[in-house]
Formats: C-alpha cells, structure tokens, sequence
C-alpha cells in the first residue's frame, strides 16, 4: 500500500492534468474531437483505402473512387463535414495502412481490415464498426480439379504479406496437419498475375476479394473456382486512432443512422419526404427533434446529411457489392436475418 499510493496518486494527478488539459482546451475551442477539429481546419476529411479492390476502393473510368470502403469514406465525412465531397482518399498498403492512421497522415483507415484482438491491443487503434463481415476463402483454376481445401495438402498458395490472411491459412493447416508453402507477394496486381500465371495452386485473401476479382475476369471467370471453403471470420472494420472518443463515436454512429435509415426504408432519394414523419425514431434520425447531433459535436443533421450522401446500408451494399454477385447474407440488417444491428438513437 505504502509503495501503491504514491504511484496510484501521481498518475491520478498526471491523468487529471492530461485529461483535464485535452478535453477542457478541446470543449472550450472546438468539437471535442481534435480529429474532426483537424478536419474542419482544413476543410477535409483523410481516409486510407486501398485504392486497388473492386467493390471496395477502385477508380472507375472518370477517376472517381467507387466501393463499400470508398462510400464508407463519404458517409463519415458527410457526418462529419456535412459534405460528403470534403474528401481526400489516400491509397495505403496492407503493410503501411496502420502507420498511415497513427501517423496522423489519415484520419480513419476504411481498407478491408480485420478487426483482431492483436490489432486493438497492439496498435492503439480501434474499430468503430464492420463494414462487412468476411472470411478467408481460396480461389483456384477450374483446371485442377480441386473441389475443397482438404484436397490442398502440399499447395502453394499466394497471400500479401502483413495480412491475416496468412495467419488464417497458416492456423487452417496446422490444425488439420497438414502442409502447405506460402507464396508471399505485397503488391496485389503482382499476387494476382502470380495466380493467374500458375505460379501457386491457390490465391488466398478476404472472400469479398476473391469473388470480386473473379468476376473483374469477364468471359475467362469460369475458368476460376472460389472454393465453399470459409477457413476463418473477417470482420472488416472502420478503424481510428485511440484517445479520440469522440471521433470514434463519430464513426460508430454514421453506421448507426444507415441501419436505423434501412429499418425504417429511408433511402437517399426519399428522406426528404421523411422530414415530417410522425414517428419519433425518424424525427431524432434527421435531426427534426431531440439533440444527436450535438451529442457527437455535430451538425442536428449528420444523419440526413449521410443519408443524402451514400443512402442506407443495404443501398450501399447494393451499389457496390451486389453487382460483383455476392449475395448480402449475414451482411443484412438484423431485421432480415443478418448481423448489422443498431443501437437506439436516443
Ligand atoms: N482482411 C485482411 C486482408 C486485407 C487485404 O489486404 N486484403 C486484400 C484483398 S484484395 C487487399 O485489400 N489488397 C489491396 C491492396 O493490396 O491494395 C487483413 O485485414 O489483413
């Protein structure tokens, strides 16, 4: 106790100091959140992507960056900035994506990322929300015959490296004893020509990915199997710096007002008929009444805003996912069987 006290007090203290410092400065100048502080400053939000996956992040022909994590990307920056165009996207690697986030050089990481235990704990970086939630799948030529993971004992399989892909596949075969040789290759054009050019049996990442790809293959997809095999869980997450609660609730509740917007069949083309709703959920969802705007330092209408923006969650996915063919499945909101669930907006 003797030796406890001193210790417990002096970081008490310092904690009092820091904490009062931080938060009372920020209250009294700004938001609360000296992230979306920082983006107010500069009129922009910054978010990392990946800048390379179709359905996810890719440029389409007018250079305008399409895909859940793009869109992801605009729906926070509208809640934020009120202008889903405040905008700057920063394409980042599988290896680079969390030093890019504590780095400061992003405001949030929207790029495919597994929410793990090892990355919350390790990184002081947090996840917000799942934008989609995936598992480890294997794509191979229809050629070989192959029907099922099992038959992959001794493979070579292609796999970026810093992914939990490769931890996933690595679990995978030494639980079922067997072997197999990874193929690690970062840039993912290279992985995917290695595949396709026979140097490994197998390409292995997130299964939105795969089918993705698959499909960007036009006429010659038949000639590539997704195998039924799911080997791991893949949440992919919305990710930001810890110390930033605020910033965080931010990001937290713009998924929120696309599930409640998506329960309630609110859509980016009809909120505007919405505005004089009688039912009280709709009217605090756009800012008609009650104060969950200011709760998170923002706008009364960061929901109408995001909704004006990107739609709901299911006209998200629909936009992005579901030309690729990849059935919504546990990706659905909980009142269609799947696992997107809001808390109350209240
Ligand atoms: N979800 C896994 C995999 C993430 C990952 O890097 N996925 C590939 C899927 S294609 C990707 O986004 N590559 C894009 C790139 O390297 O730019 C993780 O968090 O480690």
């Amino acid at each position: 106790m003797v030796r406890f006290w001193p210790m417990c007090a002096t970081a008490v203290v310092a904690g009092l100091l820091l904490g009062g410092l931080t938060s009372g400065q920020a209250l009294a100048d700004g938001s609360g959140s000296a992230t979306l502080d920082a983006a107010r400053a500069r009129g922009q939000v910054v978010c990392g992507i990946s800048g390379q996956v179709a359905g996810f992040s890719l440029p389409d022909s007018q250079g305008v960056m399409r895909g859940l994590d793009a869109d992801t990307c605009r729906a926070i920056t509208a809640a934020a900035l009120g202008d889903a165009n405040k905008l700057k996207f920063v394409p980042t690697t599988a290896q680079n994506r969390f030093t890019a986030l504590q780095s400061g050089e992003v405001d949030l990481l929207s790029r495919s990322t597994t929410w793990t235990l090892s990355r919350e704990g390790n990184l002081g970086l947090m996840f917000a929300w799942v934008n989609y939630y995936d598992g480890t799948g294997f794509l191979v030529k229809k050629a070989s015959g192959v029907k099922s993971v099992k038959e992959m004992d001794g493979a070579s399989i292609c796999v970026q490296p810093g992914t939990s892909t490769e931890l996933a596949i690595t679990d995978y075969y030494r639980l079922n004893k067997m072997k197999f040789t990874p193929i690690l290759i970062q840039e993912l054009a290279e992985v995917q020509g290695a595949f396709l050019s026979g140097r490994c049996d197998a390409y292995s990442t997130d299964a939105s990915a795969l089918a993705t790809f698959r499909f960007s293959q036009g006429a010659k997809a038949d000639d590539l199997i997704l195998l039924p095999d799911i080997i791991s869980k893949e949440p992919l997450g919305v990710m930001v710096r810890k110390g930033d609660d605020k910033w965080f609730d931010i990001a937290r509740w713009t998924f929120a007002a696309m599930i409640v917007a998506e329960e309630k069949g609110i859509t980016q083309e009809n909120v505007d008929t919405f505005l004089t709703s009688t039912d009280p959920d709709i009217r605090r969802l756009l800012g008609v009444e009650g104060e969950m705007g200011k709760a998170l330092g923002l706008d009364p209408k960061f929901a109408y805003n995001v909704i004006k923006a990107v739609g709901n969650l299911g006209e998200m996915w629909d936009r992005n996912i579901t030309p690729m063919g990849v059935p919504r499945g546990i990706n659905n909101i909980w009142t269609k069987g799947g696992l997107q669930y809001a808390p109350p907006m209240r």
